[in-house]
């Protein structure tokens, strides 16, 4: 606990002297964070979790056929476990782990899952996916299902998405299953509209991780004093988030401190959107193999099965 405490201290001020400064986006994901990161998947402008949702609607019963029951299903950020809950309608696991960053929003997720699915085996454990995921002793290791939904995957660079694939591919054996969410290059004005919303949503959520940081390292950052920037890059295929400071301005923490004029960003997100094709590419180096692609009618976003 400690040393993981002290892990996160040092990732944040290092992330902080840096030129541009970085705070990783995990730290987003306090109680408030994972709360507006949920108000944001209900705002219209935020398509890819009911697009998602829907394509795994459409498709649930070729899903099902494809990925067969009794599966051990493996839910890596699981957040409040709704897309678990329709996935397990259709596919019947007879075990499922969610695995999330947020510990106190997991445990109100599996009571829920436990409501829906009293016969099924539910367990639950807090990790973060940049390091390696050690899995319950006691978790069977035929016949497991990775769910990676959300499009997660996009928050990591391309060489950290193909490690984070790769541990996910460490956790198959010969019968095991990738079912991932991809988000899908698309026009610039959908994109920067899903992650610049008219609400303020995103700019709130954006806004908290400066909260988060200072209860972590005790700093003195003054959210009034930032605002939130949101846009594509087409040459690096990612939307960005930053905080951009309004004035000239200084900020302390514990040990240390660090200046930044008006205008300077810190970089909190980017969030990749694939080609299909790339996609499968990345997969393929990490050991998988495309089975099968769903994708709505707009091609905004795929679910992939892949096997080892
Ligand atoms: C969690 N992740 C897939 C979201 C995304 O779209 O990259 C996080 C997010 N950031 C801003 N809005 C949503």
């Amino acid at each position: 606990m400690i040393e993981s405490f002290c892990m996160q201290y040092v990732e944040l001020v290092q992330g902080l002297y840096q030129k541009p400064a970085r705070i990783s986006p995990k730290f987003f994901y306090d109680a408030k964070g994972s709360a507006l990161f949920e108000d944001i998947t209900r705002l219209q402008a935020y398509y890819p979790t009911r697009t998602e949702q829907s394509i795994l609607a459409a498709n649930a019963p070729e899903i099902a056929r494809a990925v067969g029951a009794n599966r051990t299903v493996i839910e890596l950020g699981a957040g409040n476990c709704q897309k678990a809950i329709v996935l397990c309608e259709s596919i019947h696991p007879a075990y499922f782990l969610a695995v999330d960053i947020s510990e106190e929003f997991l445990h109100d997720a599996v009571a829920t899952m436990r409501l829906s699915f009293p016969n099924m085996e539910i367990q639950a454990i807090a990790a973060d996916l940049t390091s390696d995921i050690v899995l319950p002793p006691s978790l069977p290791t035929a016949r497991r299902l990775v769910f990676y939904p959300g499009s997660s995957i996009g928050n990591f660079d391309p060489s950290q998405a193909l490690a984070l694939l790769s541990r996910m591919r460490g956790l198959l054996a010969d019968d095991g299953a990738l079912l991932i969410g991809v988000d899908l290059v698309k026009s610039e004005t959908v994109l920067n509209a899903a992650y610049d919303d008219d609400e303020g949503v995103t700019a709130a959520f954006n806004l908290n991780v400066l909260d988060h940081v200072n209860r972590l390292i005790g700093s003195d950052f003054d959210t009034r004093q930032w605002q939130h920037r949101a846009f594509f890059n087409a040459e690096q295929s990612r939307v960005e988030m930053h905080l951009e400071a309004r004035a000239d301005l200084l900020v302390r923490w514990h040990d240390g401190s660090r200046r930044f004029s008006e205008g300077e960003r810190i970089h909190t997100e980017n969030s990749y959107k694939y080609r299909v094709e790339d996609f499968v590419d990345l997969l393929g180096r990490a050991g998988l193999t495309r089975t099968q692609v769903w994708t709505d009618e707009q091609a905004w976003f795929a679910v992939v099965l892949a096997r080892p």
